[in-house]
């Protein structure tokens, strides 16, 4: 190295080397020093409090102790007349809630407190619980819709909790989506992150994506026309703390599509499943009643959970498969999950003071079209959960979805991977375990299948729709295999039933030779019951009737009549009888 001149006049050579080690030591330092102040920025170890936000002026959280007037307050719902009323009828044709009324509501309104008296005097030390990561994902979000939720979680979530709100938005389209909504997140400061994705992701790859992004210990998801209620993070988070493979749901309360009003509910059941593969909900079940000590406070465990608004502990997140990636768009991503984390050791719970309101809307305002053109998003992301799942009881799905039987749903050994690597357990187990209150059709039963009398006319629910409440049951040609509108169960309580419904003798008109076959929501209460063996009559225990036909010229519905052992039209056989 050559010093300058007049450095090498003045100063010896041991001094000239000490001044380079100084300044080598001092480069070091500032470098070091810039190293770690961006990383602490990135990695947001000291979360933005409030005060930060609010001193900074970016946003205001409003004092929810003084009330506020205006449109929607208070979760009011909003009452459009005339001609705006006919413009948000038009406009909810394509968006399945009222944007207009949504426009109107204030981004920051208060809604009633929906926690019971206990849950409120519930104290958390939030200084000791981990942070959060909110992911939130949308495509083509209503604008107010989506703030709201933002806005509601920043206004209700403790500033020492909330590391970050995550937006991921899936390839939308709308213009508000664009610039608009960058300028107005601006006033979050660095709270608030926003990812494009520029491919449509659907939405179980946008929470993955959303998800890798996150920083925080704890991952919350939740979907883009949310409201977050008072107190609603603290406890999620502490059962995480407590449980590190819980994931856990808050009480989804429901905010009205129609009017945006928000309504409060408490937390009265749990998450089931269709065979179809469509979630359901049902009662706790009386086990679970008798677990839990403080029915007002106590996570209740749930076989299955909704979907969108849950949380985990991120790693634990990952560790235990995240998401199929290859599930497109939407559907079936919720139960898989909810499978999967059951199966492989963690739980999926319910926690009663955490409630969030979520606008349930009767359809999609997106293209609900997958790759390649796919129109059954559900059914195929569905195959892929039954066959990594759901071992031999995947046949009770395919009695739904025979046309997916033969269907290429993609590669799935990454996912039998997965489910071999954490050694879980089996489906059986699931169903014995987690939900033994549900009904399989084609185990403890007498029999199965289709129900066949004379010239191959089999019993029918004929497409009535019997999950909107009681049918009439008629004959059709039978269908072979195991069709679901033929699908019926002779079962050990002695009932005629399907998943989640019974036959019964209609009451009405008792003098009437011909009393309808009904279909109708099993009771565990009064059972009814039925004589059966195979080949003979279907015997209505307490009128002592008889089920009979006269064809399907007569127009097919079946009745219950006076028994008679020579009629070839009271004579029944089930597809498979059990000894
Ligand atoms: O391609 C898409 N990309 C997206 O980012 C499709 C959707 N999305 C976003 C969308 O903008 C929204 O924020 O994903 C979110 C969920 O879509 P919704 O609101 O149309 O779905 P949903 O409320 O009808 O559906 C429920 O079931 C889904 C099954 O895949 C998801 O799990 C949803 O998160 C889930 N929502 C809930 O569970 C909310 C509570 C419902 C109850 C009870
Ligand atoms: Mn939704």
């Amino acid at each position: 190295m050559s010093w300058p001149v007049y450095l090498r006049r003045y100063l010896s050579k041991r001094q000239r080397g000490r001044l380079l080690n100084l300044f080598l030591f001092a480069l070091c330092g500032f470098i070091l020093f810039s190293l770690l102040s961006t990383n602490s920025k990135s990695s947001l170890k000291q979360p933005l409090t409030r005060d930060a936000v609010i001193e900074r002026g970016w946003h205001a959280i409003p004092d929810y102790t003084k009330q506020r007037k205006g449109p929607g307050e208070n979760g009011a719902g909003i009452n459009l007349e005339g001609t705006e009323r006919e413009e948000a009828d038009e406009l909810a044709k394509k968006w399945f809630m009222n944007v207009i009324a949504s426009d109107k509501i204030s981004l920051d309104r208060s809604i009633p407190d929906s926690r019971s008296p206990q849950c409120k005097a519930l104290e958390y030390d939030v200084n000791k619980l981990p942070t959060v990561s909110v992911v939130i994902i949308f495509t083509d979000e209503s604008f107010s819709a989506l703030l709201r939720t933002v806005h509601s979680v920043v206004n209700r979530s403790p500033p020492q909790l909330l590391q970050e709100i995550v937006l991921v938005d899936d390839n939308s389209s709308l213009p508000e989506l664009g610039e608009k909504l960058v300028k107005h997140i601006e006033r979050f400061g660095d709270l608030v992150k926003l990812i494009r994705s520029k491919e449509r992701l659907g939405l179980i790859r946008a929470k993955v994506r959303g998800a890798r992004e996150a920083r925080a210990e704890v991952l919350v998801f939740l979907d883009s026309h949310c409201e977050a209620n008072a107190g609603w993070l603290e406890p999620l988070v502490a059962r995480i703390a407590e449980s590190r493979s819980a994931v856990v749901c808050p009480v989804i309360d429901s905010i009205s599509d129609t009017s945006i009003a928000y309504m409060g509910g408490s937390a009265g059941g749990i998450g089931t499943f269709w065979w179809s593969l469509h979630y359901s909900m049902g009662g706790i079940p009386p086990e679970e009643t008798r677990r839990r000590k403080n029915p007002e406070i106590d996570y209740i465990r749930s076989p299955t959970m909704a979907g969108g608004l849950f949380a985990a502990n991120r790693e634990y997140f990952f560790e235990v498969g995240a998401y199929d990636e290859e599930m497109d768009i939407w559907g079936g991503e919720n139960l898989e999950i909810s499978f999967r984390v059951w199966m492989c050791g963690g739980s999926i719970e319910i926690i009663p003071c955490s409630h969030v309101g979520h606008i349930f809307r009767a359809g999609h305002p997106y293209d609900m079209t997958g790759r390649k053109g796919n129109k059954d998003v559900h059914g195929t992301n569905s195959k892929r959960l039954a066959e990594v799942w759901m071992d031999d009881y995947k046949r009770l799905f395919y009695v739904h979805r025979m046309g997916l039987k033969d269907q290429d749903v993609g590669d799935l050994t990454s996912r039998h991977e997965l489910r071999k690597k954490l050694q879980c357990k089996s489906f059986k187990w699931f169903l014995d375990n987690v939900i033994p209150q549900k009904f399989v059709p084609d185990e403890d039963v007498f029999a199965y299948g289709n129900l066949q009398t004379v010239g191959g006319l089999c019993l029918d629910t004929l497409q009535r729709l019997e999950n909107k409440g009681t049918i009439i049951l008629g004959v059709y040609f039978c269908q072979g295999g195991g069709s679901s509108s033929q699908a019926f169960s002779f079962s050990k309580d002695y009932e005629v039933r399907r998943e989640a419904t019974c036959l019964q003798v209609d009451h009405k008109n008792p003098g009437n030779p011909k009393r309808n076959a009904l279909i109708q929501p099993c009771s565990d209460a009064t059972k009814v019951q039925f004589k059966h063996t195979k080949g003979g009559p279907i015997t209505h225990v307490e009128s002592g009737l008889c089920l009979d036909v006269d064809g399907v010229e007569s127009g097919g519905d079946v009745y219950f009549t006076e028994c008679n052992t020579e009629k070839a039209t009271q004579k029944w056989t089930f597809q498979k009888y059990f000894d």
